[in-house]
């Protein structure tokens, strides 16, 4: 079922840099509404289990060093068709393939440093939302 909803992280690298602002700019402007967000600091434990799908990669070492190194941004976000749209504000997971103009080619530094995570469908943004958030945070 679609939900129309997304579950986005502004990641250690662009709150470190003072995106924050920005980035949620962006995410108005392109007209999602903000269900649930907060600013938290993931231990490495709930960055490994957030990113357990990837456990097998060669790059999940230092995936769950990077989330769990500073504080993030969570939030859930809603729109018609809010996963296509929300991929396509944010561009390409490598920065360099990231559209002019997309979050990732503003504010990204590396594929690995990539200022902002975006739920690749609805079924996950359905967990990861859970994941952040009680019920009760959700407006
Ligand atoms: P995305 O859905 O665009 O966030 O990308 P993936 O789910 O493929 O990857 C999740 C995260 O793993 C990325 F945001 C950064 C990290 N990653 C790397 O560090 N190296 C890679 O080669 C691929 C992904």
């Amino acid at each position: 079922m679609a939900t129309n909803r997304t579950f986005t992280m502004i990641k250690p690298d662009a709150v470190k840099a003072g995106h924050t602002g920005a980035i949620l700019a962006h995410i108005n402007k392109a007209g999602f509404r903000i269900v649930a967000m907060k600013k938290t600091h993931l231990s490495a434990q709930k960055a490994g289990e957030f990113y357990a799908v990837h456990k097998e990669r060669p790059f999940y070492g230092e995936l769950v060093e990077f989330m769990s190194s500073g504080p993030i941004v969570a939030a859930i976000l809603e729109k018609d068709n809010a996963i296509a749209d929300f991929r396509t504000l944010i561009g390409a997971t490598n920065p360099v393939e990231a559209a002019e103009g997309t979050i990732r080619a503003l504010y990204a530094t590396s594929i690995g440093e990539n200022a902002v995570h975006g739920a690749d469908s609805d079924e996950n943004a359905h967990i990861e939302g859970n994941f952040h958030f009680a019920g009760t945070e959700m407006f």
